[in-house]
């Protein structure tokens, strides 16, 4: 049982660099595409990005679709008082010039709720996003129990 689990280690190790995919729309590059798996019984889950814009003009990340059937919201979230506020981005969420957008766990994200089937560790989802100035893109994310692990080597690690 032991040796099992240490193989299965290894394989996802080995694994990681396939979640490495990229899409780009006009002057932007979207990164880090990936979708926390959906809990049994739960009909809601969030998709993260990181959105680089080596450009001169800022961009806006306005709305969002998934051809899972599931309504997506761009969402910010943030720390009060120790307290964690989650708030509807209604005018989008920017992607400053010569920066990045970054949506991350604990952070902003897209919620997707009312999803039709649940979303497995390991899948695939495709989304439609949409930005003010590059228009629209259509890619896949990955679906991952662990959305936090494609950020960095050590970010998947518990301390
Ligand atoms: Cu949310």
């Amino acid at each position: 049982m032991r040796m099992f689990a240490a193989v299965l280690a290894a394989t996802t190790l080995l694994a990681a660099p396939a979640l490495a995919h990229e899409a780009k729309v006009g002057g932007l590059t979207l990164q880090d595409l990936r979708v926390k798996a959906s809990l049994k019984g739960v009909n809601t889950t969030a998709a993260y990005l990181t959105v680089v814009n080596p450009g001169p003009k800022a961009d806006r990340l306005v709305s969002a679709t998934c051809e899972c059937g599931a309504k997506v919201t761009l969402h910010r979230m943030w720390m009060d008082h120790g307290v964690m506020r989650m708030r509807a981005a209604d005018k989008g969420l920017e992607v400053p010039a010569h920066g990045e957008l970054k949506l991350a766990p604990g952070g902003d994200h897209l919620m997707l709720t009312g999803l039709k089937a649940p979303l497995e560790d390991k899948g695939k989802v495709t989304l439609t996003l949409t930005f003010a100035h590059a228009g629209k893109v259509t890619t896949f994310f990955h679906v991952t129990a662990d959305p936090g692990a494609s950020m960095g080597p050590m970010a998947g690690m518990k301390h």
